[in-house]
């Protein structure tokens, strides 16, 4: 570990150990996605992976893989979570996949949802608190073929099946996050998957009409959580904004108008908290060369293996920037690929000095999820990148806890990092 540069923390730059303590009642947990773990799943990316393996997007090599069972969590979910309780963590954030609830349009499966159930009511059982996210990246095919996010009858559609999901869940769950990165998903996942389909790029408009579709599904699915909810309902979105730096000025705030507020701005009185994904730094430079480098000219001292620049210090500014919207904040997801686990201990603890900083300045945060819970599936890239604190072999469906999964624990076990 020790080869590893902690060039982010100042007090660890100066050698001095520090104990930082973190408020009473801090959530401390992990978070999956169904599509990402469970195995078995029949939605628009499932249908993709039987079509074409290859293909190369905007330069960028793009391979979807078929999931197949990924690590099979739908049937180990009660094992998972003795490894969470194992881990100290007290919440768990993971995802309920709409095409097992309504896999042919307007028609729903109880058996499903009991499954869903059985997954809250086991969570419950072990004292962690479920933070329940309703739509992550995943479709039914259905919706995808009446057009997806750019139909305007989308934000009805979705809020059919959470309206279903609500009035039938028998469990009680405090916690609801509607859409998972909706601008991320907006801007990258689907115009990835119309170009899968062959089709072409699709040109700004597009993208802000599925846009402006997310803000109208989260809105209304906001008031349906509120009136079929349980009566302490929090209902928020996991919105993964980057840390934008660098010039032109004006740039950089149109960076950060269309990636971090515009969305947050439109739903800022349908939120009682933001959930905060943050993963990324940019610094925008542009040159000469071609525009898509120019909002990647970070130094890139530390990078994960998928490359991504390691900057913690980042999710310090971000967090100050949410602090105008007056809401409780969970930090949803912060992670890294990291295979050997060589950088995953001072990744966490130095983000974590970050976000204890932001709590001392008065910024109300009250829980971190680490992404993720244990390797999986992500997405375009496959299975190669290893997101998971629990390492999983794909062969033999093995969990193994990873070192610094039991530095983390530590951390959630003493609600206080040892810098
Ligand atoms: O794996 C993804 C997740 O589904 C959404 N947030 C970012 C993660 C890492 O890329």
């Amino acid at each position: 570990m020790a080869a590893v540069p902690r060039i982010f923390v100042p007090s660890v730059r100066n050698n001095m150990t520090k104990i930082l303590k973190f408020p009473k009642g801090f959530l401390w947990g992990a978070a999956t996605s169904a599509h990402q773990v469970e195995g078995g799943n029949k939605n628009e990316w499932w249908a993709w992976s039987y079509k074409k393996s290859k293909m190369d997007i905007l330069g960028i090599k793009v391979q979807i893989s078929k999931t197949g069972r990924a690590a099979d969590h739908y049937n180990c979910y009660e094992e998972d979570f003795n490894l969470v309780k194992k881990l100290n963590q007290n919440a768990h954030r993971f995802s309920i996949e709409w095409s097992r609830i309504e896999p042919k349009e307007g028609q729903f499966n109880f058996k499903e949802l009991k499954h869903y159930q059985n997954v809250i009511r086991a969570l419950k059982e072990r004292n962690i608190i479920p933070f329940v996210t309703l739509h992550h990246f995943t479709c039914p095919i259905w919706f995808y073929r009446k057009g997806n996010w750019l139909n305007k009858k989308s934000p009805d559609y979705f809020n059919r099946y959470v309206e279903f999901f609500i009035k039938n869940i028998k469990e009680e769950v405090d916690f609801y996050i509607t859409i998972n990165e909706p601008i991320n998903y907006a801007s990258w996942y689907l115009p990835l998957q119309g170009a899968y389909q062959g089709n072409k790029w699709p040109n700004l408009l597009d993208i802000l009409r599925a846009i402006k579709n997310l803000i109208k599904a989260h809105q209304k699915a906001y008031k349906t959580l509120h009136q079929y909810g349980p009566k302490n309902i929090q209902v928020g979105i996991a919105k993964n904004n980057i840390f934008f730096d660098g010039r032109p000025k004006i740039l950089v705030s149109l960076a950060d108008w269309y990636w971090n507020r515009m969305f947050l701005d439109k739903i800022k009185n349908e939120q009682d908290f933001i959930g905060l994904n943050y993963y990324f730094h940019s610094r925008i430079k542009p040159g000469f060369k071609n525009p898509k480098n120019w909002i990647n000219q970070n130094e890139n001292k530390i990078v994960s293996d998928l490359g991504w620049e390691i900057y913690p210090e980042g999710i310090y500014h971000v967090l100050k920037d949410l602090k105008k919207y007056q809401k409780p904040i969970y930090i949803t997801e912060n992670g890294l690929a990291d295979e050997k686990d060589k950088l995953r201990e001072n990744f966490i603890k130095d983000h974590l000095y970050w976000i204890h900083k932001a709590i001392g300045e008065e910024i109300d945060i009250r829980g971190y999820f680490h992404w993720s819970l244990m390797d999986n599936y992500e997405w375009e890239k496959g299975f190669w990148p290893r997101f998971g604190l629990i390492e999983i072999d794909y062969k033999t469906l093995e969990r193994k806890i990873r070192p610094s999964a039991e530095v983390y624990a530590k951390i959630c076990q003493e609600n206080a990092v040892f810098m």
